[in-house]
């Protein structure tokens, strides 16, 4: 083996590089002139230059690894899969500005749309995408004898030098988009980015193996289970006796996810400034949930979205949006859908972000406003894109089109890490301390709180306002446990793992024009927000199969729970296997948090079971709705 040289090696297998520079050269072509991927820096290049590397040798390897005579067949038959996969993700592309995933074909929808534009998207150039699959036919025809004779059949240890440098360019690609995206590849947040980093190919067996994990869970899960949990649940007590109910009754129902809005800024100040003026005058006629906290985990926004829609847990690892978008859910805009509303979302960023654009089919939106939707340019930009001022008022554009009444979802984006504004946006000074996000937040924060003011002024200019309800929530923490010591200065106080579980405490406000305002203390959380609202639409909620509780309900248990199984009660909060007394906020006998603990499991396992064995599918109360 010593003896081998590599460049005898590959001595007479000119045909197998010449497959991999011809695949490689034209995935690099089409990444840059058809999926518009924009480099902006060295890395970018780099990264573009290696992903496909390994996939296409890897698989080069694996042929040359068989008998010599079919190796033929196979070759051809890897180039036609890689050129028609490319080929079908530039068609796709071409439409939706998105790639292709595998739920799509179980879940038809787009791809039928597709067909129908099919002749307006095919391009007589596409030849070129094709020419590298027919030169090859043309070279294994006239030079049969010439390749043919030094075809071998390769043992692995003989390729072991090529394995080794597809392994090297792995961890340098990942390193590098590391680099790029931290967590991209854990969160798995946007398909752009995740071809853009990991290349189209390495992207399909990634989005491959979440399907068939997915698919297997799935399989493995029966009626019976279901039954177990629904019956486990139990049904919901009948609150429609309350004053509460129904007290909103037919109107409109706004929903802004405000981006990394934290409560600790509500009635605060930075530099002796009001953070969130706006919304602070608001709070005081409107119903404040003060001790409202998120419970998202990597899947963040979406982990929100997910909560707030389903009243479900999201799951501990990954993004429910990417994993599980086939599942059947019967969530909150199929259940508005059903009782006469139309259901939207609108966000002024790509529909394949955290993969909402498959996502919300589940979820049952009527439509789906993205960035197509809005005009963008480099003026209204900052940061993430869209800047929310001009969000909220292209968006009250939409709404005053929409069939009412309508529920409809605003996602803003300019309070978004890393919080860059422009000068002009800033209504209030940077914090002073050594974080530079934690200095950044404050101006982002007061600069959101300014678009909702623009956002109700606009609904009144439209009549949107008075037949409306419009409810405000914070989707996650902005400011992570990283910047501890400076939220530690600029709070006064140290930041015990009790104020850190605090800090995920997030707005919730429900404004409804007319009606008087309420502070309410009660203990929540975002997976308690579906049943409430429909209690307060009067919409029946007590046959679903959820785990959230209507926070108008006197029987509720005062509990919380956060995804890493932390949770907060009336008296205790249980974290990192501590549990503290809410009144001192001191470490205290963990025999006062024991009592919750089983629950807690409990709640958390039949979250999981429900997403993993998809077994909404089995509830008889989807069909009757
Ligand atoms: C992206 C936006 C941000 O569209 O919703 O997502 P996040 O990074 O906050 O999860
Ligand atoms: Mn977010």
């Amino acid at each position: 083996m010593g003896e081998i040289k590599v460049k005898d090696i590959y001595k007479g297998q000119q045909i197998f590089v010449l497959v991999f520079l011809l695949l490689w050269g034209k995935t690099i072509l089409v990444s840059i002139t058809e999926f518009q991927t924009s480099i902006q820096n060295l890395n970018q290049w780099i990264i573009l230059i290696l992903n496909p590397w390994c996939f296409l040798i890897v698989f080069l390897c694996l042929i040359s690894m068989r008998n010599p005579i079919k190796q033929h067949f196979y070759l051809l038959l890897f180039m036609g899969t890689v050129s028609c996969i490319l080929y079908a993700n530039i068609l796709y592309y071409r439409v939706f500005t998105d790639f292709i995933t595998i739920p799509l074909f179980m879940l038809g929808g787009n791809l039928s749309k597709l067909g129908s534009s099919i002749f307006s998207i095919i391009h007589l150039y596409d030849l070129v995408y094709f020419s590298d699959l027919i030169l090859i036919i043309y070279l294994l025809q006239k030079g049969k004898t010439t390749f043919t004779d030094n075809w071998k059949k390769f043992k692995f240890t003989e390729l072991s030098p090529l394995f080794t440098v597809v392994l090297i360019v792995l961890i340098v690609n990942l390193g590098l988009a590391n680099i790029e995206r931290p967590q991209l590849l854990s969160r798995s947040f946007d398909r752009e980015l995740l071809v853009k980093n990991v290349g189209i190919y390495n992207y399909h067996l990634y989005d491959a193996y979440l399907h068939t994990n997915a698919r297997a869970h799935r399989v493995l899960a029966s009626e019976e289970e279901f039954s177990r949990i629904n019956d486990s649940i139990g049904e919901k007590n009948d609150l429609s006796q309350l004053d509460s109910y129904g007290i909103a009754k037919g109107r409109n129902v706004i929903l802004i996810a405000a981006e990394s809005l934290q409560n600790f800024v509500i009635n605060n100040t930075v530099n002796g400034e009001e953070i969130t003026p706006f919304l602070n005058g608001l709070i005081s006629d409107s119903i404040y949930f003060e001790e409202f906290y998120h419970q998202t985990a990597q899947g963040k926004s979406s982990d929100a979205e997910f909560l707030m829609n389903n009243s479900l847990f999201p799951l501990s690892r990954g993004a429910v949006f990417f994993s599980h978008a086939s599942n059947k859910y019967h969530a909150l805009p199929e259940i508005m859908n059903n009782h006469g509303y139309f259901t939207s979302s609108l966000h002024g960023n790509n529909g394949s972000f955290w993969n909402r654009n498959l996502m919300y089919r589940q979820l049952g939106y009527n439509r789906f406003y993205t960035q197509d939707d809005y005009r963008i340019d480099r003026e209204n930009s900052v940061g993430w894109g869209l800047k929310d001022i001009k969000f909220m008022e292209q968006s009250v554009g939409h709404l005053s089109h929409m069939p009412q009444p309508f529920y409809a979802n605003l996602i803003t984006l300019t309070n978004h890490y890393p919080f860059d504004l422009d000068e002009e946006d800033m209504y209030i000074g940077r914090y002073n301390s050594k974080s530079n996000t934690l200095n950044k937040y404050f101006p982002t924060v007061r600069y959101m709180d300014e678009s909702l003011k623009v956002l109700f002024e606009n609904l009144k200019e439209k009549d949107l306002y008075e037949n409306s309800m419009i409810i405000i929530y914070g989707d996650h923490n902005g400011i992570s446990a990283n910047h501890n010591r400076d939220m530690s200065t600029y709070l006064e106080k140290e930041i015990t793992p009790f104020v850190e579980t605090e800090l995920q405490q997030v707005p919730l406000i429900i404004h409804i024009p007319g009606m008087e305002g309420k502070v309410i203390s009660t203990v929540s959380g975002q997976i308690d927000f579906r049943p409430t609202l429909l209690h307060l639409l009067g919409i029946d909620e007590q046959k679903q199969t959820i785990l959230g509780n209507n926070l108008f309900s006197r029987e509720r248990e005062d509990l919380v729970i956060l995804r890493d199984g932390s949770f907060i009660t009336d008296d205790v909060v249980y974290t990192n296997e501590h549990c503290y007394s809410k009144k001192t906020g001191i470490q205290t006998d963990n025999s006062l948090c024991l009592p919750y603990k089983e629950n807690v499991k409990k709640q958390l396992s039949y979250s999981d079971r429900i997403i993993y064995g998809d077994l909404l599918r089995f509830d008889k109360n989807l069909h009757e709705n």
